[in-house]
């Protein structure tokens, strides 16, 4: 085992007796939502998941330490600390180990550090990817690269509209990795279930989907593959609604000059800003479901 990886002990049991484990992230904790309400989102993730027949696997980096698995103080501390906390991407990773500090995991980080613990499934909100207007600043997020690269299925609600979704699918098919959706043929766009564009695949059921990881997994395919689950239609929001919010938030990004690893979080809270409360909770609504979906494709990948 990797030297600077601890496991907590009911994920180590479950997953050396072959039950299923959920990887869940911890920027969304500290970097997503708000102080109280990230806590009670990522408890009651973790608690979803145990419903339906899942070990959570809250991952973060503390102490300079990769952890898979949080007590519920670690999940309290991260919550309370917020974005106090490094925002941690594959380039940190080292740096924050070698120094022993704190970081909170985005999308990437959760995927290597839930591969090297030998976890696959992973359920999120939202994945970072290629930014509106990328063709001049060059902001993809390392999430796609990291899917082009580890072998754990990423379980989201599709990309947020304050990215080019087109583009993002575009980037995902040169690097391989397949996108499917769960129930539908529309990539989901966050808030809302439908964005314009097409998965590659759809599938119907938790083990339809489990079935075709598991051939993924078999035929020895490197990368990871990414589901957009969309959001339950009674907690999607107005497109007239959240599209202006969302191209008011980059705006704003853009004349106040907001680069590089700051771009995603400002974005994030500025839509929640313009908002008010209704964005959250449409977040924390398909996080859940996320949830739920994932558990119950781990359970079926275990059988
Ligand atoms: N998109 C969301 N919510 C999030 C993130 C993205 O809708 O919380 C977070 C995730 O942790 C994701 C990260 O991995 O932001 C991407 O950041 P960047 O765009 O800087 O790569
Ligand atoms: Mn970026």
């Amino acid at each position: 085992m990797n030297k600077y990886l601890d496991i907590n002990p009911e994920v180590k049991e479950a997953i050396e007796n072959g039950r299923p484990v959920v990887a869940l992230e911890s920027t969304i904790i500290s970097h997503g939502m708000p102080y109280p309400q990230n806590v009670e989102t990522a408890l009651n993730v973790e608690k979803i998941i145990r419903e339906n027949g899942a070990v959570p696997a809250t991952i973060a980096i503390i102490g300079g330490r990769l952890k898979a698995g949080l007590t519920p103080e670690e999940i309290e501390y991260f919550g309370k600390k917020g974005p106090e906390i490094t925002k941690a991407s594959r380039r940190d990773l080292a740096m924050l180990c070698a120094k022993g500090e704190d970081g909170a995991c985005t999308v990437t980080t959760t995927m290597m550090i839930a591969n090297m613990a030998g976890i696959k499934v992973f359920a999120t909100g939202g994945i970072g990817g290629v930014h509106r207007g990328a063709e001049t600043t060059m902001d993809i997020s390392a999430d796609l690269e990291e899917l082009a690269q580890t072998q754990v299925m990423v379980i989201c609600a599709g990309c947020k509209s304050i990215l080019d979704i087109g583009l993002t699918l575009e980037y995902l098919e040169t690097h391989g990795v397949p996108v499917i959706g769960m129930g539908t043929e529309d990539m989901p766009a966050f808030y809302t279930s439908k964005s314009g564009f097409k998965v590659d695949y759809k599938v119907d059921s938790p083990a339809e989907l489990a079935h075709f990881f598991k051939t993924h997994i078999e035929l020895g395919l490197k990368g990871g593959i990414l589901v957009g689950n969309p959001i339950p239609d009674e907690y999607s929001m107005d497109p007239e609604v959240i599209n202006p919010a969302i191209d008011k938030a980059i705006e704003e990004c853009n004349s106040l000059g907001i680069k590089g690893k700051a771009t995603t979080p400002f974005l994030l809270a500025k839509v929640k800003e313009i908002t008010g409360g209704d964005s959250l909770e449409s977040n924390i609504r398909l996080v859940y479901n996320n949830a739920k979906v994932a558990a119950l494709t781990a359970s079926e990948l275990c059988k």
